[in-house]
């Protein structure tokens, strides 16, 4: 029997500062019976779903920017998604800004089977930006101030996915561009891997050009290559549209594990895009080019786990005659 199951990404347009958690959560839940009447199996909400992106806004006093994180998942206000999950029968995985009992703040992601239960958590590893209000840049990306470096690792873990089971990791944003990340999934055989963005159409460093056209070419070569080389299914879901005033490139993809793009958002509003995954079609790649067992060489890999910053080589000098 051939392990199909038919996987979603739920795009959603943005969310101003001022909508409700009510407002948010409502679209969510619209998605997740559009996700039911098509016969999706899981679906996939970005980063940060519950609110704008606020890591853009510079807050001197970091708690007063709590009312953006969830203090229990589920709460009052989210708990609409886990009934929803019943209803439908649906996986979801959420990514949402988490405030730990004893005050720790991260960029979080879960995986919530249909019975409601969270199978999988994940914390953001890649913090882009930085910690102190930067007058250079164009618009602030603070996730450096809001948030600590997630501190479980790349987990995968076997479970209950549509009508077989799965391997499945996870990742947030930033991530993707880290092929370090994707290999530590590898590793442990993930076959989804699921994953939420928030990306901004424009590069906001101000300091340097970047052709507007490759922001969405970086994304999608990073997802396509992750998937490739590991010889797994992502999904990767945006945000999309002019969110306070700054705009997201959306552009949500499903890629197969010989990188290919499956399916692919076309607008900057709550989309579901879906796709027929075949688990077994992991087993090529694995088996085959990337048979890590065969031809990883970790002999030769050293410097990945001994350095952090590059350094420059020795230079070269003809030797005497
Ligand atoms: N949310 C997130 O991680 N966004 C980053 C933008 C980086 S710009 C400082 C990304 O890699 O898409």
């Amino acid at each position: 029997m051939p392990r199909i199951v038919t996987l979603a990404a739920a795009q959603l347009g943005p969310i101003q500062k001022a909508e409700g958690r009510d407002v948010v959560v409502a679209r969510l839940v619209r998605l997740m019976e559009r996700a039911h009447q098509r016969g999706v199996e899981v679906v996939v909400f970005p980063e940060l779903a519950l609110t704008t992106f606020f890591p853009r806004w510079y807050e001197e006093d970091i708690a007063k920017a709590d009312h953006y994180f969830e203090h229990a998942m589920p709460s009052n206000e989210t708990s609409p998604l886990f009934e929803a999950a019943r209803r439908y029968g649906i996986g979801f995985h959420l990514g949402y800004a988490e405030k730990t009992q004893d005050g720790h703040r991260y960029n979080t992601s879960i995986y919530v089977h249909p019975s409601g239960e969270v199978v999988l958590k994940y914390r953001k590893v890649h913090l882009p930006g930085h910690r102190e209000f930067d007058p250079v840049r164009k618009v602030q990306h603070l996730e450096k101030r809001y948030f600590e470096v997630g501190d479980l690792g790349f987990p995968v873990i076997r479970a209950p996915v549509g009508g077989t089971e799965a391997n499945i990791g996870m990742m947030i944003c930033n991530d993707r561009r880290w092929p370090e990340a994707w290999r530590v999934m590898g590793l442990q055989q993930v076959e989804i891997v699921m994953l939420g963005y928030n990306t901004p159409s424009l590069n906001m460093d101000n300091r340097g050009f970047e052709a507007h056209h490759l922001r969405v070419e970086h994304s999608h070569l990073s997802v396509r290559a992750g998937c490739y080389q590991n010889a797994c299914f992502g999904v990767a879901t945006a945000k999309g549209g002019t969110e306070d005033g700054h705009e997201l490139f959306g552009h949500s993809i499903i890629v197969n594990p010989q990188g290919e793009i499956m399916a692919q958002a076309t607008s900057w509003s709550d989309e579901l895009i879906t796709a027929d995954c075949n688990l077994d079609d992991c087993n090529l790649g694995r088996t085959t080019i990337f048979n890590f067992a065969a031809h990883r060489r970790p002999e030769a890999y050293g410097r990945i786990l001994a350095q952090t910053g590059s350094e420059a080589p020795p230079a070269w000098s003809p030797t005497a005659r």
